[in-house]
């Protein structure tokens, strides 16, 4: 548990500044690429069935996936419809332009998955 947090600025908001704000072993979204904007931090880890109780759902243009596993990102609830997946520690930065899969696991080429993303699972 972090106790403190030095040097930083602490908002009572759960809103994240940037792609450093995004704590160890959580995912973030936010409404704006290049990890701009009023930034979300996925309640639970590993996996999230529905943004929309969170109001993210169809808002994120760039994420950052700083947990140790690869996580997949879909565009419909409950881990349905095409998907993207990020390894561990790393990010999209602009999701207009992502490699996505099938709900069948075959590959669909490049596309959209911007202001789309429904819910997020492990790969
Ligand atoms: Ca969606």
């Amino acid at each position: 548990m972090a106790a403190s947090v030095g040097g930083s600025m602490i908002s009572a908001s759960p809103a994240i500044a940037d792609v450093n704000g995004c704590p160890e072993q959580k995912v973030c979204l936010w409404p704006d690429t290049a990890y701009k904007g009023a930034g979300y931090q996925a309640p639970s880890w590993p996996s999230v069935s529905s943004l929309k109780p969170a109001g993210f759902n169809d808002k994120a243009s760039s994420l950052y996936n700083n947990t140790a596993l690869a996580m997949r990102f879909y565009q419909d609830e409950n881990g349905g419809g095409k998907y993207v997946i990020v390894g561990p520690y790393s990010g999209i930065a602009d999701l207009r332009t992502v490699y996505l899969y099938n709900p069948n696991g075959t590959v669909f080429g490049y596309n959209t998955l911007d202001s789309r993303i429904s819910s997020l699972y492990p790969h």
